[in-house]
């Protein structure tokens, strides 16, 4: 990562890597991605613009969540993705080493007139799973994402968007912003093309995504990454029992307490109330599933 791309990285919450991927590898991919589609894998949704009137259009998104889990060489491609040089190079600075992915490689596609997502991740308020913070010449960022486009994405046609800087930011999202109805120009739909590797901080920046306007496809595939230390979602919902951590002879014996302070790490403990610890007046520690409050 050069000091180019540091200083637009830190500044901005996103980065533009272009033409990373030779014509025969998008190729390759697009391969795997027509197969995908035309056994019906993918599942159609809605892109969820709300009540937004910017972002409206049709439910004409198709997903698919896991890439890695396809047969033999449909996935072979998917593979070479998870640990390309570009992205090792800069996942090293961004997140530090050792960083790790927390779900997808996940599918995005969306045809014209599909419409487009509110914006949703922010600095404020922190959150430590997903924060940025740039300190002594050193950057972390808990969660980026690396979005691979495999066809263009001209700016102003539809596709990822994001509030540059907003990774710093202190102050709660105006409305405009989330639905882009009267974002006064915080927001940017940058252009990217097939081939390139996207780069955002998700969950600190705030990202979303445009409604498509091109006669072509969108076709990306989104691999959401964490620093070593941060576990965002994925698999760690089934991960955070105690007992996968610690010999069963431990843990029997235990408070309700004592097991969440030795559960594993994850941040759907928000959903889980067992997870979380509280004192009560009386001063004793308690699960909030336990709590009185
Ligand atoms: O690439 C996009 O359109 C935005 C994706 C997004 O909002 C997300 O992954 O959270």
């Amino acid at each position: 990562m050069n000091a180019r791309e540091r200083y637009y990285w830190d500044l901005t919450g996103h980065l533009v890597v272009p033409g990373v991927l030779p014509e025969r590898e998008v190729d390759d991919i697009n391969r795997t991605l027509d197969y995908l589609i035309d056994s019906g894998a993918v599942s159609e949704s809605e892109g969820g613009s709300r009540n937004s009137t910017f972002l409206q259009g049709g439910k004409t998104w198709w997903s698919f969540a896991n890439l890695l889990d396809l047969p033999g060489d449909y996935a072979s491609p998917i593979r070479r993705l998870l640990v390309h040089p570009e992205v090792v190079v800069r996942l090293r600075t961004m997140c530090g080493p050792g960083f790790r992915l927390d779900h997808g490689p996940q599918f995005q596609n969306a045809r014209k007139g599909a419409e487009g997502l509110t914006l949703h991740g922010a600095g404020a308020p922190h959150r430590d799973f997903v924060a940025y913070h740039n300190q002594a010449g050193e950057m972390y960022c808990g969660g980026v994402t690396v979005t691979w486009n495999l066809t263009d994405c001209p700016a102003g046609g539809g596709g990822f968007a994001a509030a540059i800087g907003s990774h710093k930011l202190d102050f709660p999202m105006p409305l405009g912003v989330r639905n882009c109805d009267d974002d006064g120009g915080a927001v940017v739909q940058p252009e990217v093309k097939a081939g390139d590797a996207l780069f955002f901080m998700d969950g600190a920046q705030t990202h979303g995504t445009h409604p498509w306007q091109n006669d072509h496809e969108r076709r990306s595939i989104l691999l959401k990454y964490a620093s070593r230390t941060s576990a965002r979602s994925g698999v760690s919902r089934q991960l955070y029992p105690p007992n996968i951590y610690w010999d069963a002879n431990i843990v029997e014996e235990m408070t309700p307490a004592q097991r969440a302070v030795i559960a594993g790490p994850g941040w759907n403990f928000r959903s889980d109330p067992t997870l979380s610890l509280t004192v009560e007046e009386d001063g004793r520690v308690v699960t909030d599933a336990e709590s009185a409050h």
